[in-house]
């Protein structure tokens, strides 16, 4: 299974080898070594910069049509090769084979979006209030743009940030998660043979304290948009702004999902199950926090724990496995830390939470459900990242909102219920970016904005024709006779 082929950066349109490289495991199976990755150092940087300046002029410029069929290129192979690059995926980091070709198919269909959105950027034309004058606002690009991704999801977000910023005119210096180079390396051969003139887009694999703060702090660096931890976040919005470039941020959220006395049990079991488990838990949208009515409350406590043991955990390219490992060692052990601490704060473990084991050696955790937890408990107020959720019991939808804005976080917030009148005050008094009804509160569309609110997100929000607002900027102009 070992493959020792190298994968090296591509910089100016060339593949350029880097000082050192780095093994890309699988979480699956620790003996399968998927290849040896480029690690690049602060000169390749640099260089990445450099090219990306050079192309902007004449790229910004280009002409639309162009962009759209080259964009449109890239989401078509994605697409067809699906199957292939889901594979990638499932054994890099460790999602289910279902998940992961669902994730290459949502990369595919961004680009194809962006392509259609490039024949679609409009501005406004006013009159002045001088007479005889007129007034244009149009949208330019923003100009090279650092492109910094997780490990979750290592085709979607790359998609979802390299597709707009290259339907606008922008130049990419795009830095993947250390961990899952392999879809980052495989999106970007179909970006170099799709069109795109030397420069205009660049990969840099590496460390984020590397290459991640050589993107970061550079003054050619117009914008950073970034998706990771709120630590590395706050720290990456701090350079930006002092050097005025432009900054995204999306990072943690601990993810509410209210269930009422009246909702459908068998529903709320299933997109509980599916918010907090799937995908390993490990999604900034995943839903940590069950937040209870006292009606239901013991009934959905038992149908969680019988559901949960028909959860199979396993290699992610095995047939009917339905939880990945989870990605990493560090990872892990945050899990297990957090199942330790929540025991220790007196919630009771009601399924879950050990290791499991399985043919081959992998990080592989049985998802672990917590009941009797309070808002003041650390697993109601930070984020696990993990298989790991705790049910709070509260008296009725008032207390249950209550609680579902208690936090510092504010992505996605999901309501269970079968009454109307529940379900729009939750939508409009969830302090959350993307509010869920009846629905799971991960797994979004990919042509609407994506972000959140408080600590979870910075800047202007992603996805769909609201990306343009971080990768263009607004010129006005005033036109006399
Ligand atoms: C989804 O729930 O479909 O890192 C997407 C994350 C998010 C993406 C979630 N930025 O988990």
């Amino acid at each position: 299974m070992t493959d020792s082929k190298r994968f090296d950066n591509y910089i100016a349109g060339e593949w350029v080898a880097a000082p050192t490289y780095s093994s890309n495991i699988n979480p699956s199976d620790l003996s399968d070594v998927i290849g040896e990755y480029a690690q690049a150092d602060a000169n390749q940087v640099q260089t990445a910069i450099d090219a990306a300046r050079a192309a902007f002029p004449a790229w910004s410029t280009s002409g639309i049509q162009a962009r759209c069929d080259a964009l449109d290129k890239v989401g078509s192979e994605i697409l067809a090769r699906k199957e292939e690059l889901g594979n990638l995926l499932a054994r890099e980091e460790g999602k289910t084979l279902p998940e992961a070709i669902g994730e290459v198919s949502r990369a595919g269909n961004i680009f194809k979006f962006f392509a259609g959105e490039c024949l679609r950027l409009s501005g406004d034309y006013l009159p002045s209030v001088r007479p005889g004058v007129h007034v244009e606002v149009t949208r330019e690009a923003l100009g090279v743009v650092g492109l910094i991704t997780p490990w979750n999801f290592p085709i979607a977000i790359p998609a979802w940030k390299i597709a707009p910023a290259l339907a606008y005119g922008n130049c990419v210096v795009f830095k993947p998660a250390d961990l899952v180079p392999g879809c980052a390396w495989a999106l970007a051969e179909i970006i170099s043979r799709a069109g795109f003139p030397a420069g205009v887009f660049n990969l840099v694999m590496g460390s984020g304290r590397v290459v991640g703060e050589a993107i970061v702090k550079n003054p050619k660096v117009d914008g950073v948009s970034f998706t990771g931890s709120v630590g590395v976040g706050r720290q990456i919005a701090i350079n930006c702004v002092t050097r005025q470039a432009k900054v995204q941020l999306e990072m943690g959220g601990k993810n509410p999902q209210v269930i009422l006395d009246d909702a459908d049990l068998k529903q709320a079991v299933e997109l509980a199950v599916q918010s907090a488990f799937y995908s390993t838990g490990q999604r900034c949208t995943a839903s940590s926090r069950l937040i209870v009515t006292a009606g239901i409350h013991d009934k959905f406590v038992e149908a969680m724990a019988e559901r949960m043991r028909s959860i199979k955990v396993g290699h992610a390219l095995q047939a009917g496995v339905d939880i990945g490992p989870v990605v990493s060692r560090a990872q892990l052990d945050q899990d297990l830390g957090y199942i330790d601490i929540a025991q220790n704060e007196g919630a009771r473990l009601v399924a879950g939470g050990r290791l499991v084991t399985c043919d081959t050696e992998g990080y592989f955790l049985a998802p672990a459900l917590f009941a009797d937890s309070t808002a003041s408990m650390r697993i109601s107020r930070e984020e696990v990242f993990g298989p790991v959720a705790n049910i709070i019991k509260v008296a009725d939808y008032e207390a249950a909102l209550e609680m579902a804005n208690d936090t510092e976080f504010g992505l996605s917030a999901g309501i269970a219920t079968t009454s109307l009148k529940y379900a729009n005050h939750f939508k409009r008094h969830s302090q959350a970016g993307m509010v869920m009804v009846n629905l799971p509160t991960a797994g979004v569309d990919y042509h609407v904005p994506f972000g959140g609110r408080k600590g979870s997100s910075y800047g202007s929000r992603e996805q769909g024709r609201y990306a343009q607002e971080f990768y263009t900027v607004v010129k006005t102009s005033y036109i006399g006779s």
